[in-house]
């Protein structure tokens, strides 16, 4: 029998990001897909037009329903849209111990609109990371996990995966995928550059940046860094594997 692994997320009608995304990325891994919606958007590949959460306490009964009939060792977050639906779910994690949490850091979509109210934001720092395996911002989620300015070098990003290792979760990979593309700075143009902080260390990952202006490869990468943990890997090869497989969809299949 597949290997199961949990998405709790938003659901995206378009298909391009959110619980829709991850079904796809965990199916390419061979891995049986269960989803949990937090919450229904209205939107297209341009915009989204409104939210709809759903409430905490269903959020919930979704996932002990399937906790009854499945074995679910790896969860991937993303989209939570409400602090009580944060808070929720961090006092589920405070009962019921995953082996690994995969947090992506929703914040708003690629148009600006929010994912997530303001509140939501601070329980995720102060609830929510301490249970997190590995939490996944890019450089404005980061920046405001750090409450930094700006992020806007390699030192930026280390500096915020610091901060942001300080609220409790294990692994922290700050995604450069944006620097220099709306922030002036020339000398990365071409490499998309990661940086995964353990508290300890920092490991470099590079990539060559494709040029492509599509919403929902946060979701990809999380989902299959998830889905390589699901499959045995640890964080290192995962990470690693799920940037392979991000480029690979990026250039060929979107
Ligand atoms: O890519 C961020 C994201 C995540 N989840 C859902 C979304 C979006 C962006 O629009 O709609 C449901």
């Amino acid at each position: 029998m597949k290997k199961s692994i949990l998405t709790i997320a938003g659901a995206d009608p378009s298909g391009g990001a959110g619980i829709q995304r991850d079904i796809k990325t965990f199916e390419y891994f061979g891995l049986n897909a269960l989803s949990v919606i937090t919450s229904l958007t209205a939107q297209n590949y341009k915009m989204v037009a409104g939210i709809f959460p759903i409430s905490p306490s269903f959020v919930i009964k979704q996932i002990n329903c399937l906790r009854k009939e499945y074995r679910i060792d790896v969860i991937k977050m993303g989209m939570l849209a409400r602090a009580d639906i944060v808070i929720a779910l961090a006092n589920l994690f405070k009962k019921a111990k995953f082996k690994k949490l995969v947090l992506d850091p929703v914040l708003k979509s690629s148009s600006n609109y929010p994912l997530i109210d303001k509140k939501g934001i601070s329980s995720t720092k102060k609830y929510l990371l301490p249970f997190v395996t590995i939490v996944t911002p890019n450089l404005d989620e980061a920046a405001i996990l750090s409450d930094e300015k700006k992020i806007v070098s390699i030192d930026d990003m280390k500096r915020a995966a610091i901060k942001i290792k300080g609220l409790g979760p294990k692994f922290v990979l700050v995604k450069g995928g944006h620097l220099n593309k709306d922030r002036g700075q020339k000398k990365f143009c071409n490499k998309a550059i990661d940086i995964l902080y353990d508290g300890k260390e920092f490991e470099v990952f590079e990539a060559k940046r494709i040029n492509k202006d599509i919403h929902g490869t946060g979701c990809i990468l999380s989902a299959a860094i998830a889905s390589c943990l699901a499959n045995g890997m640890d964080i290192k090869d995962a990470v690693r594997e799920a940037k392979v497989y991000i480029s690979h969809s990026i250039s060929e299949l979107l």
